[in-house]
């Protein structure tokens, strides 16, 4: 039987201006509670006004409990707001939020007065458990797993973790009834992969301990995926009946079992679907030629790789596993040239060092290794971030940040001022070790490399853009000739809008 006045609104803050993805966090959160709790979905990028929506919901009285899902950068912009301004409104209401900045920057969430509950890491079996108590009285939330809350002398308390759960045993996604309140069709991006892009989430956590990673804290170097199966029997619903025709995984790490990869490709195959996923050099590397090859003909198009650096000793203090190594990473990326798959890999500039010196010498090693990877592999991606900590507690990487002088917010609306904001989105590091003249270089010779090198995932520009985009871009890169590209910036603002995949989303 349902409460009415157990009423949830489950609330996606806005994220991107355009191109919208299904919001998994909340979706997979709604199958947690779905007929059990009468619950709404809220999807700020649906919504040209969601503080409307959630208070209509709100002034019904029907809802006592209102979830946000939040990651670091522009969905705080709503999160916050929202989630103070509604509580003054409403003081009977319960603001509880998940995702990867409230498990990972829970004291200032809850330090805000605010935001009474934070889910640390998966909600399936916390939110529904949650609810619970709080409907029937109880108060014994040590027994909540995954739960940062306040105790009755007000210290903030983590209850322990639980183990993964088996993700084929998690309730089906309800998509239908999420489509009762925004169209999946509108959810079906048009990318470099296909016209109808699905965003599909297959496995939690990732096996791996990089240490400047913000999955680490939260899954303690745990995964847990679907079967090929049931991800398949997911995908071909959504393209039956809402016509998707392309795929990309969310996952953090899609690849971590070469047979479940095998499995899916062989199920996919026939359904001429292109897809993308996120994995890791070493263990792809690993993969057997003719797992490869079938990956190719299945559809995979592309795969997002964390390179990182081309210097070892950094790779070493990223702790990636211990294995992935420079010489690696230019044979991957040349072993990749047979297969047809694109490698994008993703570079971290500007980690701390023992001197200036050293962190622009680094800076500038690693700006020659990309040039090295695109000789090898010239169809290789690259994304460039400037290394922004994530708190990994305990970590010697953490430790040696705190020690250079770098603070996270205490306040979390501190977390709304353009600078913190910025930092999130990895562009405006306020990282104590980074000059503003390394900051420039990197962004500079992100601007000549991204025109010399126009991304193949803009499917908007045409061939003669690339041309002349590169065209121009040309004699700068080979010279490296970084500095003021202000006449690559005005084409890439004005003329071609270029997009930023890493940002944006495809
Ligand atoms: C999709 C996505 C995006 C999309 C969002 C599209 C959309 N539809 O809105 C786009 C491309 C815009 C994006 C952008 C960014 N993203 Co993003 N994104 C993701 C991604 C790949 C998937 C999120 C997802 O759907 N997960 C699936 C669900 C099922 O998992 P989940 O969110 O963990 O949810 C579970 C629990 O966390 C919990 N939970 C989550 N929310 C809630 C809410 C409630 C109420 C409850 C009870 C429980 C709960 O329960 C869920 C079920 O168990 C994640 C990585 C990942 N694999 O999760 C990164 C990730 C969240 N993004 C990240 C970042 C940093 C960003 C950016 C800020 C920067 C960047 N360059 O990536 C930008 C800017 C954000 C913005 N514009 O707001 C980081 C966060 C790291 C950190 N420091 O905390 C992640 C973890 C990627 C990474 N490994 O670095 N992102
Ligand atoms: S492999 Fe990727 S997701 Fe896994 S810990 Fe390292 S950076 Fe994070």
């Amino acid at each position: 039987m349902k409460d009415l006045e157990s009423g949830i609104i489950l609330f996606n803050p806005r994220s991107a201006e355009y191109n919208h993805r299904i919001p998994n966090s909340i979706l997979q959160v709604a199958a947690s509670i779905h007929d059990r709790f009468d619950y709404v979905f809220v999807d700020g990028n649906r919504e040209s006004d969601p503080g409307k929506v959630i208070d209509r919901y709100l002034s019904s009285g029907r809802y006592r409990y209102f979830g946000t899902t939040v990651m670091p950068g522009p969905q705080l912009k709503q999160a916050i707001p929202f989630a103070r301004d509604f509580k003054n409104q409403y003081p009977h209401l319960i603001n509880i939020w998940g995702g990867y900045f409230a498990s990972n920057q829970y004291r200032p969430v809850l330090n805000s007065g605010y935001v009474d509950y934070v889910i640390n890491g998966p909600g399936d079996e916390a939110f529904p458990q949650l609810i619970h108590q709080l409907q029937t009285g109880g108060n014994s939330y040590e027994t909540i797993p995954n739960l940062i809350y306040r105790d009755a002398s007000h210290q903030i308390v983590k209850s322990p973790k639980s183990q993964l759960l088996d993700q084929d045993l998690l309730p089906s996604l309800p998509y239908k009834k999420l489509d009762q309140f925004y169209s999946i069709e509108g959810y079906l991006a048009p990318t470099f992969l296909g016209n109808k892009t699905l965003a599909y989430h297959s496995s939690m956590g990732c096996p791996f301990k990089c240490s400047f990673c913000a999955v680490v804290p939260i899954y303690e170097a745990r995964w847990k995926g679907k079967s090929a199966d049931l991800i398949y029997k997911d995908i071909k619903f959504i393209k039956e009946n809402y016509g998707a025709d392309a795929i990309e995984f969310h996952d953090n790490n899609f690849f971590v079992s070469e047979k479940r990869t095998v499995d899916f490709a062989q199920l996919i195959k026939s359904e001429q679907m292109n897809w993308w996923g996120e994995g890791r050099i070493d263990t792809i590397d690993q993969y057997s030629d003719e797992s490869l090859e079938l990956m190719r003909e299945s559809g995979c198009k592309m795969i997002f790789f964390g390179a990182e650096s081309g210097n070892d000793k950094i790779l070493n203090q990223m702790d990636k596993g211990g294995k992935q190594t420079a010489a690696q990473i230019r044979l991957f990326a040349d072993r990749m040239n047979r297969f047809d798959i694109i490698p994008e890999y993703s570079f971290v500039l500007g980690l701390p060092a023992a001197s200036e010196q050293e962190v622009m010498q680094q800076i500038d090693d690693d700006i020659r290794f990309i040039k090295e990877i695109k000789e090898i592999n010239p169809d290789t991606e690259i994304i460039i971030y400037v290394y922004s900590p994530v708190p990994t507690e305990g970590s010697t990487l953490y430790k040696q940040i705190q020690a250079a002088g770098f603070q996270f917010p205490v306040d979390l609306e501190d977390w709304l001022k353009p600078e913190w904001l910025n930092f999130d989105l990895r562009k405006n590091p306020l990282t104590p070790w980074l000059t503003p003249a390394m900051v420039d270089k990197i962004r500079n010779f992100e601007t000549v490399l991204n025109a010399r090198f126009p991304t193949a995932s803009d499917f908007k520009l045409s061939r003669l853009q690339r041309k002349i985009m590169a065209g121009v871009a040309s004699l700068r890169y080979r010279y490296g000739i970084y500095q003021f590209p202000i006449e690559l910036k005005a084409l890439q603002r004005y003329w071609l809008r270029y997009r930023q995949p890493e940002i944006e989303g495809f």
